[in-house]
């Protein structure tokens, strides 16, 4: 208890001491001289500088001139814009614009298109051949398979864009005769002119088919036309039923 207070200033001491002695050492002699003490050293250098002061308070002198304007500062950030306003009327109709130009691929468009079209043609006129049909030069004969009067015949014929059996030539008549087992109507009368028998057009036909004795104009009751099984030609009443045959043209 007693000991211990008495070491620690014994090392305190000592440590002071020690340090006195190297600091004369450094300034003046060169060895640790244990004789009289030396004269005072030369001042040591300026320390370095201190930090700095606190602002002092303003001076009481006159106020200087006021100094020019300082430059221009930087471009400020555009501002945000405004809403966007209600559309306005609507504008009156402009001119007429010139006429187009058909363009090359619009051509060819029109040209596939017609090739196809000509094709499915062609392919359907396959089809008709397979029923009651024949083909003769550019015509085709089309039987409706049905007995009908005149009239009849006509609306038929007309329900395909077609007319009834006209025969204009031999090859043509030969044709017809050839797909009939039966009477067959034929596209000609004379009821606007009597004894002048035209197609449904109403043109003078050219050809005809007579059998021998006809047209008689039985009973003046006969102004339309059949064939006959062997081909030839009869006038007979238009309100008798026979087979109706429609032609189509190409
Ligand atoms: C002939 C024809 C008539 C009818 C009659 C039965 O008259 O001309 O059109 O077919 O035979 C005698
Ligand atoms: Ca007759």
């Amino acid at each position: 208890m007693f000991l211990f207070p008495s070491l620690l200033l014994l090392g305190v001491v000592t440590a002071s001491y020690a340090e006195s002695i190297i600091e004369g050492a450094q300034s003046a002699c060169p060895v640790i001289a244990c004789s009289s003490p030396g004269l005072n050293g030369l001042p040591g250098k300026d320390g370095r500088d201190g930090t700095k002061g606190e602002k002092g308070e303003p001076g009481q002198g006159l106020r200087g001139l006021q100094g020019p304007p300082g430059k221009v500062g930087p471009a400020g950030s555009p501002g945000i814009p405004g809403s966007k306003g209600e559309e306005g009327p609507k504008g009156a109709v402009g001119p007429k614009g010139d006429p187009g130009e058909r363009v090359e691929s619009d051509t060819r468009e029109i040209d596939a298109k017609i090739s196809a079209l000509e094709s499915e043609l062609r392919s359907l006129k396959r089809w008709m051949l397979f029923f009651r049909s024949e083909q003769v030069g550019k015509k085709f004969f089309v039987s409706s398979g049905r007995k009908t009067n005149f009239d009849e015949a006509k609306t038929l014929c007309s329900l395909i864009q077609a007319s009834v059996a006209t025969p204009r030539n031999a090859e043509e008549n030969r044709v017809l005769q050839s797909m009939t087992k039966d009477i067959t109507y034929l596209g000609i009368t004379d009821k606007r002119i009597e004894g002048q028998f035209e197609d449904l057009r109403g043109m003078i036909v050219h050809y005809t088919n007579w059998a021998a004795g006809e047209p008689n104009n039985m009973d003046f009751k006969e102004h339309c036309v059949v064939l006959l099984l062997d081909g030839m030609w009869n006038d007979i009443p238009c309100s008798d039923t026979f087979l109706a045959v429609c032609e189509l043209s190409q």
